[in-house]
């Protein structure tokens, strides 16, 4: 198939790229594109060439695809490439079209001149997969825009709209409003032949320092370290813009192409580019056409008007999505509905959002104690107590009122969906949808698939879920799903190294050193001591009977009322703002340890890292080994956006592969030995750990 065609407009060559969905550039569309301009400047009727796009954006980069192997580098690469084009004899003018991207943009800094879309977004995300710009990027963009703006962008990954690039002066012209771009391009070629315009070229311009301070790079340093911790790329592209403030542009290409290469053997680029797949990768479902006729979402119900049920309200509305808040209790629907306005107040005054926009979300905002009123809509999703009781009454209700083809979801975060879909008379219907507190701004969603969930009610749950921004990883049904389900091990480990003589401090501080926004139990303060203990009662059969000390502290710290934050004191002591350690902790983990004969001792962090992270991966395997999640990249989305895994670590199971598998299933086995009858009961392998150890299989390879 073309993957770029070629059109004479007079003396006007216009190249362009089509190669949907993204045009990314992997070796065939880079030696087409080549291959296009060597044709364009071979004939000596050609004054000047474009290059657009005939998709919806002009490019989406290199091909990330290309970066397991050695196709990346197969010349002609990206660098080659772009200094051919900068190289031309004859004018080149970039029509940037929807977004440029990574490679995608660099082609364009390397043309002589440039017009955009008005609505154009021109970016360098390499960072944001571990790497970075590696075709001259960082080299031209200093050049063109001034090293602040090109270092914002290079370092950031963010995308900037093509407005700023032309105050920067890195971006020539905007196509007029009615004006189609590529004729605005093919006039702007005219013209520039027409005042026999110069070429351009990067080496010929020095990136202007004069007004940057002398500790510029350092403060930026400074100013980004905290957020860029555990990443590897983020300096290695400050290094980058250093050198293009320093040497001539070939010398700063080749620096730039050093730095890629070793960007692009780290771990931390595998874990980022395996999120990027992986994230996209979860929307589809073994099984079913991702082309599935999905139903029509215009207008939507919440039932419940509390935290979980105002921030899910605010997701559609943010979408601009028709919504209803329904609660039975007048005074509590009146709470919430300020509590939604509230929140947009509060955006508007930290300009996330403008007057206008909040107007236009609380347009979409309805509200009523009455049943009636949902009679129409396409979905309902419900949010009311976690109770399987109140939940399947609710079901009911909904399965008696909402129209024929109407969707019933769910917020559960364990219950069983098959249960609740029993009692409607179109469990087909029934699907979960687990958000995350605060709902409106985590970006996980959970979509709990029951064994009667229909296929299109499933595909348009995800293609909803993507709708209003969420990140949606398809789950089976079991208790916990995904994500709550590998916490439990998690947090029975954390509380077992505390009776063992591990502060909540260390523990704390040991998963913060590995990557973690914060440790156990720090998260478990947050969330509340006895949110966690109720969800341990719904599941006590799994716990007690194997174990009927099983998370004795955590549930010591319940029967003394200290939940956490909520309530001043929990794993720590909270006064305002101040958190410190509670000595009282220890005291207790003492007394329950020495009750339950267990020999308190110093703990490595380590150990620390190892036991819980580990018993986090191994109920991990187990949820594969079920089918409850497809793929361990699910399970990865699902911990990165919902539970603060280090991002540059791509998640446990990525994790787990890049460690080696026969490890982790070493270092089980033991510590199954060594702590004993505990060791024995909760230090089991699973299954599916033990095959691919065997099979010498990665997790990633298990589909
Ligand atoms: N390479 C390979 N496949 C890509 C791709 C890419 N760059 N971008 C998208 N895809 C696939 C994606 O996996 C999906 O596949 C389909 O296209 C639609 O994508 C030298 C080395 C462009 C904003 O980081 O941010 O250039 O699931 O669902 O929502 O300096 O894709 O259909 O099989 O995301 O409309 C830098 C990555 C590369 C941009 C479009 N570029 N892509 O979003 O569609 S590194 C990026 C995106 C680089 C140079 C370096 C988005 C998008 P499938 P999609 P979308």
């Amino acid at each position: 198939m073309t993957q770029v065609t070629y059109e004479l407009r007079n003396n006007i060559a216009v190249l362009q790229l089509s190669s949907p969905p993204v045009n990314s550039l992997g070796l065939s569309m880079r030696q087409a594109i080549m291959s296009n301009f060597q044709k364009a400047l071979a004939d000596e009727n050609v004054d000047a060439i474009v290059l657009a796009s005939s998709g919806s954006i002009f490019c989406g980069g290199a091909d990330i695809s290309e970066f397991d192997g050695d196709l990346a580098f197969a010349s002609p690469n990206l660098s080659e490439l772009c200094d051919f084009v900068e190289g031309t004899n004859k004018l080149v003018i970039a029509a940037i079209n929807g977004m440029a991207l990574g490679g995608g943009c660099e082609l364009t800094l390397a043309c002589d001149y440039r017009i955009a879309d008005k609505k154009a977004k021109i970016g360098l995300p390499e960072v944001q997969l571990g790497i970075l710009p590696g075709a001259g990027g960082t080299q031209r963009m200093p050049r063109l825009a001034g090293a602040p703006l090109a270092l914002e962008m290079i370092s950031s990954g963010k995308p900037v709209a093509a407005q700023k690039l032309l105050e920067a002066k890195a971006i020539d012209r905007l196509a007029l409003e009615d004006e189609a771009l590529l004729e605005a391009a093919v006039n702007y070629a005219e013209e520039l032949v027409a005042d026999d315009a110069p070429l351009r070229n990067c080496a010929d311009m020095a990136v202007d320092i004069s007004d940057l301070p002398e500790d510029y790079f350092f403060e930026f340093r400074r100013k980004t370290s905290a957020r860029t911790q555990g990443f590897y790329a983020p300096e290695q592209c400050i290094q980058a813009v250093e050198a293009a403030c320093a040497l001539p542009l070939a010398e700063g290409i080749a620096f730039e192409a050093n730095l890629f290469r070793d960007c692009m053997e780290t771990p931390q680029a595998r874990a980022q580019q395996h999120l990027f797949f992986s994230e996209r990768a979860a929307t589809k479902i073994p099984g079913i056409q991702s082309k599935t006729l999905i139903r029509p979402i215009n207008r939507v119900a919440v039932i419940g008007s509390g935290t979980m049920g105002g921030g899910i309200a605010m997701n559609f509305i943010n979408a601009g999505i028709e919504t209803v808040v329904l609660d039975l209790n007048a005074e509590a629907l009146e709470r919430g509905i300020a509590t939604i306005r509230r929140n947009y107040e509060i955006s508007a005054k930290k300009g996330r959002f403008t007057q206008a926009q909040v107007d236009s979300c609380l347009s979409l905002l309805k509200s009523t104690t009455e049943y009636s009123d949902i009679s129409d809509v396409d979905l309902v999703i419900e949010a009311v107590f976690e109770r399987m009781d109140i939940k399947q009454q609710v079901f009911k209700t909904l399965d008696e009122v909402c129209k024929p083809g109407a969707i019933l979801a769910t917020n559960t975060s364990t219950l069983d969906v098959n249960e609740i879909a029993a009692v409607t008379s179109r469990p087909e219907a029934v699907v979960g949808t687990h958000f995350f507190s605060p709902a409106n701004v985590m970006r996980l969603l959970e979509i709990v698939r029951a064994e009667k969930t229909a296929d299109d009610v499933l595909m348009t749950t995800i293609k909803l879920a993507q709708k209003i921004k969420k990140v949606p990883v398809v789950s089976g049904v079991c208790w916990g799903f995904i994500g709550n389900r590998m916490i439990e091990p998690y947090g029975r480990e954390t509380a077992r190294l505390i009776l063992e003589g591990a502060s909540p401090a260390q523990i704390d501080q040991a998963l913060t050193d590995f990557g973690l926004a914060m440790g156990f139990p720090s998260m478990a303060d947050l969330a509340g001591i006895d949110v966690s203990y109720l969800i341990r009662q719904e599941n006590a059969e799994a716990c007690y009977p194997r174990d009927p000390h099983y998370a004795a502290i955590l549930d010591k710290l319940y029967e003394l009322g200290r939940y956490g934050q909520k309530s001043g004191r929990g794993f720590y002591i909270y006064e305002g703002r101040d958190k410190r350690e509670d000595p009282e902790v220890m005291t207790l983990a003492a007394d329950l340890a020495n009750e339950l004969g267990i020999k308190q001792r110093a703990i490595t962090d380590q150990e620390i890292v190892e036991r819980t992270m580990y018993v986090l991966i191994n109920e991990g395997a187990q949820i594969l080994d079920e089918g409850i999640a497809y793929r361990s990249g699910d399970i990865d989305i699902v911990y990165c956006n919902g539970y603060g895994f280090p991002i540059f670590k791509g998640g446990p199971m990525q994790f787990a592969d890049e460690i080696g598998l026969d490890k982790i299933l070493a270092a089980l086995n033991g510590y199954r030995q060594s702590l004993g009858d505990y060791g024995e009961e909760w230090f089991k392998p699973a299954p599916l750990l033990e095959r691919l150890v065997e099979q010498n299989k990665s997790f990633k390879d298990y589909q």
